[in-house]
């Protein structure tokens, strides 16, 4: 397979001025006559070429109104080159196409009985031929015909101009959008769909039409996103001043998709996931993940559609741009800061070792095989942390600034990453010439700090060295310009006064905000009248990991004392880890196991507290995970880190039980609601939950599953009692789940979820199993990603058994998945490919199943090039 390369780049040769598509929807082939006129933009490019999947079959091709001779027409892969085109002209297109067999889900294909559409990245051109790239916008006008009956309802983008019958029981739609856009934000919808509609008037007073549309028993569950998207197009108004620009404004949910949804102008296409909720079906956590997505769909329309991107490269001008966007609403719906522990927690358990493995990419990358594999937490999540630091360097009205201009500049444009730092450093006068590093330099940047307290002058030092780590290709790094938010706390638990004498830094509501530009950095603050402690990397102001010299006493104190809630946090797991990591020694060594006192007191002093913000403690005593416990060990000590993390909560069990039981009962609230408060209590008390559980109580969580009245509590439960002890308990939950739970997707997704995320020595098997039930299928993504994924990427103990058996499985399902679908197939592949993190037998068999894939007969580019990567 070829690589392509960001140096590469050239400026299309043709524009497309306007193009009109009719799609004719059959049950058994669709055709599409495609109608484009067409304008030279360079005079040294005679040919025109445009982009078609190799299996499309080219019916005819006309250009002016008059076939174009065999000569002049040359196809090669996925590429047609028409040669010697005229300056301008206007070409005519037919093809036909099969979404009823498009398992791929790229392009047209069929959902739930229903045509729909996925072109990002570049799956426009299995749809018909097309200069399939960002750079090539164009204005589309769409016709769509279909049967009657079966397709009641025909969507496109923009604003319907014309609909009709045709006689023998189709009908038509017509479809316009007034804005030019690429091929990768076209989207159509075919289907016997209900809908939900609202209305939301613009601060300019403008009516917009809103629509749901789902299956029709569904709509029930659709009101908490339209409420969510009403919420998001008011937060864009009043803090970007961006208001939505047309009249209508579509949403569909399908329940096979293999993103979580799909920004088109004007018709979103939705993953079910992240449309349908209500308390029967969804999580508290479900819905929060709704209304972020509705919200970063949403906020798209002005970063991405309005704004988009130049070439693939570029995707984190609007991905890491959107996610921060969206991380900030959701911060403003509820708690800030459990929402940023959130997302640092995300960050850290897929981004960080990203950045460290084989797979390690900038976030603008400098090449790809293929760009669905780049579709990553580094561009996503590292992508809105660098959105962040901007945000944290320029203040909150300085990014506005640089917002304004960028929208200003740009509007209507393909643009790259450059023009947005441009953008934010033209507005302030910033020079934010270093920072670009952030760009171009892949690697989690390593900060070791160390303090000096001299007593005599009442000086306090603080030494930051920082040191980027080698990445594949990128032997050479050069430091990074980041932003370090540092609090100061005095021994009565206050922020303490004092002067910056040397080092770059300013005042900061939240403490100090330092400049950290060079390889080695020293900040001197005076005035002080005793030894501080330091309360470092504030809010996580940079994407960074920290050794320090804190002592357990220092962190502890944060633990208790810090005014900012993500430095407590990270003070408190960090002593976890420590104790985890000793616990995790002690096992090896056949030692007995200790946890300390002094942790024991600060989880009480925690519960004692629990009452003021019961999320908060929730997070607080939420254990690191194994996975992540791994991620701190030179070789992952994948059946020690279980032991010691089972030992650690039993500990806390035990010596904490009467606060367990006092939250467990305070927490209980009778009648169910979703304000933060009660989601709050719930959070906490289903914590309390499973350390009652880790008492060996499996009453209380029988109890627990017969009386819940909403998802969230039930699967709770349902996650004690797959651990548990009491099979029979664990069986009639289950059943009960499935019998209720049947016809609902969503909720079997979390059925097979649960089960493959069990610690049961034969989870394995029960896997095998669930891979053979009727409601198991290779073809729709989430039950792929709830069974199989769960399983590999959520359970460390059992699908790292040191029989191999686990990796073999996912290897044998990879081969199977990526027949059918290979974007999907090569994010499933994913848990193989950090070989080097594991102990000798366990690295040979995971390269084994690697190499086995490697050497399958028509493997697609898109697992070849994580598979290979891996394996270099
Ligand atoms: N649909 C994906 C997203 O919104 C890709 N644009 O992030
Ligand atoms: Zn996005």
């Amino acid at each position: 397979p070829q690589t392509i390369f960001l140096k590469d780049y050239e400026a299309p040769a043709f524009a497309v001025e306007s193009i009109a598509l009719c799609f004719d929807l059959r049950e058994k082939g669709t055709r599409v006559l495609s109608t484009m006129t067409v304008v030279r933009q360079s005079e040294n490019m005679p040919n025109l070429v445009l982009d078609g999947d190799p299996q499309m079959d080219l019916l005819s091709i006309k250009l002016d109104g008059t076939p174009l001779p065999a000569g002049r027409i040359s196809r090669a892969g996925e590429q047609l080159t028409i040669k010697d085109m005229p300056a301008s002209g206007v070409l005519e297109i037919e093809v036909e196409i099969e979404p009823q067999n498009n398992a791929r889900l790229e392009g047209l294909y069929k959902s739930g009985g229903n045509f729909c559409t996925q072109c990002e990245a570049q799956g426009f051109r299995n749809i018909t031929f097309f200069p399939d790239r960002p750079d090539v916008m164009t204005r589309f006008t769409v016709r769509i015909e279909a049967d009657k009956a079966a397709y009641p309802v025909l969507l496109s983008n923009g604003n319907r101009i014309e609909q009709g019958d045709l006689g023998a029981g189709r009908h038509f739609a017509v479809w316009e959008d007034p804005f030019k856009k690429p091929a990768y934000l076209f989207a159509l919808v075919a289907g016997d769909l209900g809908v939900l509609s609202d209305q939301f008037t613009t601060r300019s007073g403008r009516t917009v039409a809103l629509h749901i549309y789902a299956k029709a028993r569904d709509l029930p569950k659709c009101q908490h996103a339209m409420d969510s998207l009403k919420r998001a197009m008011r937060w864009d108004e009043e803090v970007y001043g961006l208001e939505y620009d047309l009249d209508i404004y579509n949403i569909v949910a399908v329940s096979d998709f293999n993103m979580g949804a799909m920004e088109n102008k004007s018709l979103n296409i939705f993953n079910t996931k992240y449309v349908l909720a209500d308390p029967q079906i969804a999580t508290d956590t479900d819905f929060d993940n709704v209304e972020g997505v509705i919200a970063h769909e949403y906020f798209h329309n002005w970063t991405g559609n309005r704004v988009t991107c130049r070439d693939w490269f570029q995707l984190s001008l609007k991905e890491g741009l959107t996610v921060f966007r969206d991380q900030e609403y959701s911060a403003d719906q509820a708690s800030r800061s459990i929402k940023r522990i959130h997302d640092v927690k995300t960050l850290r358990a897929f981004q960080f070792p990203e950045d460290a493995g084989p797979l390690a990419h900038p976030i603008r990358p400098d090449s790809y095989i293929e760009i669905n594999n780049f579709y990553t937490v580094t561009v996503y999540n590292k992508g809105a942390e660098v959105i962040r630091m901007m945000h944290r360097l320029l203040g909150v009205e300085g990014f506005r600034r640089g917002m304004d201009l960028y929208f200003q500049r740009h509007d209507g444009q393909a643009v790259t990453c450059d023009d947005f730092v441009a953008a934010m450093e033209d507005a302030n006068g910033a020079d934010l010439g270093q920072f670009r590093l952030w760009y171009a330099q892949a690697g989690t940047p390593e900060l070791t700090i160390e303090d000096h307290w001299e007593e005599s002058t009442g000086r306090y030092e603080l030494h930051i060295k920082q040191s980027v780590p080698q990445t594949p290709g990128q032997t050479e790094k050069a430091p990074m310009h980041m932003p370090f938010l540092l609090g100061l706390i005095g021994p009565n638990g206050q922020e303490m006064d004092a002067e910056l004498v040397a080092g770059e830094g300013t005042r900061h509501d939240a403490g100090w905000l330092l400049h950290i530009r060079q390889s080695d950095n020293r900040y001197q603050f005076s005035g002080l009248g005793s030894r501080p402690i330091p309360s470092l990397l504030r809010g996580f102001s940079a994407p960074v990991t920290i050794k320090a010299s804190l002592n357990r006493a220092d962190k502890l104190f944060l633990t208790a004392h810090d005014s900012d809630p993500f430095a407590r946090w990270e003070a408190c797991q960090d002593v976890m880890i420590e104790t985890l990591l000793d616990l995790v020694k002690a096992v090896d060594a056949g030692q007995p196991l200790d946890v300390g006192q002094d942790l024991i007191d600060a989880c009480e002093k925690i519960l004692e507290d629990a009452q003021s913000d019961p999320a908060f403690a929730a997070e607080l005593m939420t254990l690191p995970g194994e996975a992540y416990i791994g991620q701190m060990m030179d070789v992952v000590a994948v059946d020690a880190i279980h032991h010691a993390r089972i030992h650690l909560r039993h500990v806390l069990a035990h010596a904490l039980e009467s606060h367990w039981r006092r939250l467990y009962r305070e927490m209980t609230d009778t009648v169910f609601g979703l304000s933060p408060e009660q989601k709050s209590r719930r959070a906490l008390k289903n914590v309390a939950l499973i350390y009652l559980a880790a008492l060996g109580d499996n009453e209380t969580a029988r109890t627990h599953y017969a009386q819940s009245n909403n998802m969230t509590d039930r699967l709770a439960a349902l996650q004690v009692l797959v651990n548990g002890s009491d099979d029979a308990a664990r069986d009639a939950a289950f059943a009960d789940f499935y019998d209720r739970f049947e016809m609902e997707d969503l909720a079997i997704d979390k059925w097979f979820a649960l089960q493959a995320l069990s610690d049961k020595p034969d989870t394995l098997k029960t896997v095998r199993t669930l891979r053979n039930h009727s409601a198991f299928s290779l073809r729709n993504p989430n039950r792929l990603r709830a069974l199989v994924g769960s399983f590999a990427s959520g359970n460390q103990l059992r699908f790292h058994a040191v029989s191999g058996e686990g990796y073999a499985f996912l290897s044998d399902i990879v081969k199977h998945v990526d027949q059918l679908n290979p974007q999907t197939a090569a994010r499933l592949v994913l848990p193989l490919i950090r070989h080097e993190r594991y102990d000798p037998v366990r690295a040979g068999l995971m390269r084994k199943q690697l190499q086995a894939l490697l050497n399958v007969d028509g493997l697609s580019k898109d697992v070849y090039e994580i598979v290979s990567k891996s394996l270099m």
